[in-house]
């Protein structure tokens, strides 16, 4: 099961879609060519919104419970291809297998979610100002939803959308990024497998579109797609969501991060340490909760500064499907390019950088392993604002909690956040009102590695949206109000006595 082709023959997937077509898919790992896959026409996503909207319409007669059933199954085969399927997410996005197979579990884990929620879609019963009278409310499918989904985490953002869109009652149109086309393949084999065994789901109730900008456009801007779901950079998110809006569309995005550790001056350093260099190193920085900055009380940064300067050198960098390795390459070289811009910036705004360099050059010409940095700074510099999806570590010093906290808050993005505290006071700080304004805000754990039971999203720059667990189902539905009389009389609402 080593190669691609093997793995996705495995799944059942035929062969022709991944040779002659004009999207190259190579593997961050050696940046070999892994297929040349076919891409999709604008006409051709045009009739496949088409496919998922008539597939919708039949969907949503069916009960909620057994649109679950599909769910179950689907978690079924996921369960019987995880290391296959972590292992081609390893090929193409040059994650470590442990983190492969941990994004797959995500998948699975959402499904065991959304199976649950099957059985749950709950409206209010709501008390009524009249006599006789009853209100409540009634949840329906929207009928497609649209999904964008980025390199970093290939399969696991569907899985998140579409495993509870779908026991939601609605078909999904994915468009993948087009760096990771042949995961998203696999995922849509598996999904053929579940709907098989299921028996008569309509086709056309998952479809992938692979491509490039006009066919997430033609999604972005069809008025069949109710709902597009987009996983990426800030800038995306710019285009992405006027462009629905425009149209009264609704969008969930799930932006950029920048996300923040403070670690006070009671905290335990040993799991403190643990948590930054996995939430910092792990997935080589380029998770969307990725650790970026380090704001540390100056009475333990030197201590702890010292613990991840020595965690960082002996991180072992090479070949993700060697279990030994901790950090796997970037995606590409573009990757490495904005990384040593924002390196060189850092050092022009008084940082001092360790590490950031590339590695393994000579055995991988074609591959941009990167040393992870650390860099110290003298303050929440410009460059400490933006987000640089690679491996750098800002590191701030502070005295007093509330300028920790000022400076937490103080970036355009608002994703993940965590603090390092035994101290009561400034832990339940940091989670009130007046704590961290990000989505996720943690104690004693790192940014990084959420379990897929909360709402996962985040506020400002990061865009808003929630998705994965909690009440996040709401977004793929709308509501109804419904306003019941059962009584002989028609009483109006606020009093109103209307040519009575
Ligand atoms: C992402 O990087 O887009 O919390 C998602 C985490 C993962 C999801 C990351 N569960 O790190």
């Amino acid at each position: 099961m080593d190669t691609p082709q093997d793995i996705l023959r495995n799944l059942g997937l035929n062969s022709s879609v991944l040779t002659g077509g004009t999207l190259i898919a190579r593997s961050p790992i050696d940046g070999a060519e892994l297929a040349q896959v076919r891409e999709h026409t604008v006409a051709q996503a045009h009739s496949a919104i088409t496919r998922a909207r008539q597939a919708s319409q039949a969907w949503r007669d069916v009960p909620a419970p057994r649109r679950g059933e599909l769910i179950r199954l689907f978690g079924e085969t996921l369960r019987q291809h995880k290391s296959e399927l972590g292992r081609l997410v390893s090929l193409e996005a040059g994650k470590i297998v442990a983190e492969g197979e941990g994004e797959v579990q995500e998948m699975i884990d959402i499904c065991d979610f959304a199976v649950g929620l099957s059985r749950q879609l709950y409206g209010l019963t709501i008390a009524s100002e009249r006599p006789g009278h009853r209100m409540m409310e009634t949840w329906h499918p929207l009928g497609v939803v649209g999904v964008i989904s980025a390199f970093n985490f290939p399969v696991a953002v569907w899985a998140w959308n579409s495993a509870l869109a779908i026991v939601c009652g609605n078909a999904v149109v994915w468009k993948p990024s087009e760096k990771t086309p042949l995961t998203a393949l696999a995922c849509q084999a598996l999904f053929a497998q579940a709907m098989q065994r299921f028996g008569d789901a309509p086709a056309g109730l998952s479809e992938v579109l692979i491509g490039g900008r006009e066919v997430g456009e033609a999604l972005v801007d069809s008025h069949t797609v109710a709902l597009v779901s987009a996983t990426g950079s800030t800038r995306m998110g710019r285009q992405v969501g006027p462009r629905v809006a425009q149209r009264f569309g609704r969008v969930l995005l799930e932006l950029g991060g920048n996300n923040a550790i403070i670690v006070g001056p009671t905290a335990d350093l040993d799991m403190a340490a643990r948590g930054i260099v996995f939430g910092a190193i792990g997935t080589a920085g380029q998770r969307c909760t990725t650790t970026r900055r380090l704001i540390v009380h100056e009475s333990v940064a030197d201590e702890l500064l010292q613990r991840l300067h020595k965690a960082y050198a002996s991180a072992p960098i090479g070949n993700p499907l060697d279990s030994g390795n901790l950090v796997g390459p970037l995606i590409d070289r573009v990757s490495f390019d904005a990384m040593q811009t924002a390196l060189t910036a850092a050092r022009e705004q008084g940082g001092k950088v360790t590490g950031g360099e590339r590695v393994l050059a000579d055995q991988y010409p074609d591959a941009w392993y990167v040393r992870p940095a650390i860099a110290e700074m003298p303050g929440q510099t410009d460059v400490v604002c933006h987000e640089t999806f690679a491996p750098i570590l800002y590191v701030m010093r502070y005295k007093e909690f509330g300028d920790a906290l000022a400076m937490q808050n103080g970036v355009p993005q608002g994703l993940s956040s965590a603090i390092f505290t035994n101290d009561l006071r400034e832990a339940e700080t940091f989670l009130s009102a007046a704590g961290s304004d990000c989505g996720i805000a943690n104690v004693n754990i790192g940014t990084s590695g959420a379990e897929i039971g909360g709402a996962f999203g985040g506020e400002k720059e990061t865009g808003g949206g929630r998705e994965s667990g909690s009440d996040a189902w709401r977004n793929y539905m709308r509501r109804a109000t419904n306003t019941i009389n059962y009584s002989r009389n028609l009483p109006l609402a606020q009093g109103i006595k209307f040519g009575e």
